[in-house]
């Protein structure tokens, strides 16, 4: 099994910027989620598609908007009915809830032709309906899946002990089901392509064991895939670059104990420069 242990795996596409670059050379990316007692979920997937290098964010909420984010009012934000799909990559999950709007946006989101990453709510709504999972399988645009075990095991039908029974196996098996770039993550994330092709990271540390740091890796993700990152090299880089960023606050004394998801998004900006 290859191991993802250095940044040369991937960083023929972290490339510096054209001098004559402006913001609509590294796309739009789109958050869908923060339903209500969630909204923080979406928060952090935002901040971090714009602290990774994202032209343009959008945090489309399930429950009422802000009229923006105090902390970073770059990020524009919106209903998630009103996000237009067709501009921007989605990233549909973080605080998305699985309440009656949260799958109209989601069936929205599996019929448009945008570039996807699904995560948490959105993934417990598709293994919960296996015609949405047909529909995931059959788009042919990029996509990835980022379940962490529980979600997994609720897409595959099995239990959480039997997805880390065999974490290739489940990540090969989760790729080839949804026509989709999996990443199952958890302690040594793997990362599998439909084709069977799969290897595992080596960055991260169990700071990453609190709530939102998935979170943060979907709007991570979205950002490398707006970037023009092609689906398999983004979920591989971001993957790298979260637990690298999580592996170098811990040297710098802010974890493993009490580590903040949200403490991750500059780390991850620095990394990703330093590469
Ligand atoms: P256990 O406890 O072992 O049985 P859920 P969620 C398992 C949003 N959030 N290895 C573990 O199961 C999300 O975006 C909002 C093994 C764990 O208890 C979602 O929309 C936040 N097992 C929604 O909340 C911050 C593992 O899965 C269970 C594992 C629900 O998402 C938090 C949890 O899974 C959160 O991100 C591992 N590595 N990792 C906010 N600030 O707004 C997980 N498990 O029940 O699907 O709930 O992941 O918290
Ligand atoms: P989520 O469960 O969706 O919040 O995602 C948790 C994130 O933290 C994923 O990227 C996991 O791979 C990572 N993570 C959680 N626990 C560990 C651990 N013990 N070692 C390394 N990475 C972890
Ligand atoms: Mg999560």
């Amino acid at each position: 099994t290859t191991l993802l242990n250095h940044p040369s795996l991937f960083s023929a596409h972290a490339r510096p910027r054209p001098a004559n670059s402006h913001k609509g050379s590294f796309g739009d990316v789109a958050i869908l989620g923060g339903a209500h007692g969630m909204a923080g979920a979406a928060v952090l997937a935002a901040r971090c598609a714009a602290f990774s290098g994202a032209g343009r964010v959008y945090a489309g909420y399930l429950d009422m908007p802000p009229a923006f984010d105090p902390m970073h009012p770059e990020i524009m934000c919106r209903h998630a009915a009103d996000i237009d799909l067709s501009r921007a990559v989605i990233v549909a999950g973080p605080g998305f809830g699985q309440e009656t709007a949260a799958l109209a946006q989601l069936m929205r989101v599996l019929a448009s032709n945008a570039a996807l990453v699904l995560d948490a709510d959105a993934l417990n709504l598709i293994a919960a309906d296996s015609a949405l999972g047909a529909q995931l399988a059959a788009r042919s645009q990029p996509q990835l899946i980022t379940p962490h075990p529980l979600e997994a095991a609720r897409l595959l039908g099995l239990s959480s002990a039997e997805v880390q029974a065999d974490r290739l196996r489940s990540a090969r098996s989760l790729a080839q089901r949804y026509g989709a770039v999996a990443v199952l993550k958890g302690a040594g994330s793997v990362i599998a392509r439909p084709d069977g092709f799969a290897v595992i990271n080596t960055t991260g540390n169990p700071a990453l064991a609190t709530g939102g740091s998935g979170d943060v890796l979907s709007g991570l993700c979205g950002a490398l895939l707006a970037q023009g990152w092609p689906a398999w090299e983004a979920a591989l880089g971001a993957v790298w670059l979260h637990g690298a960023a999580a592996d170098w606050l811990v040297r710098e004394g802010v974890g493993p104990i009490g580590m903040l998801a949200g403490e991750l998004i500059p780390a991850i900006r620095r990394t990703h420069n330093r590469l």
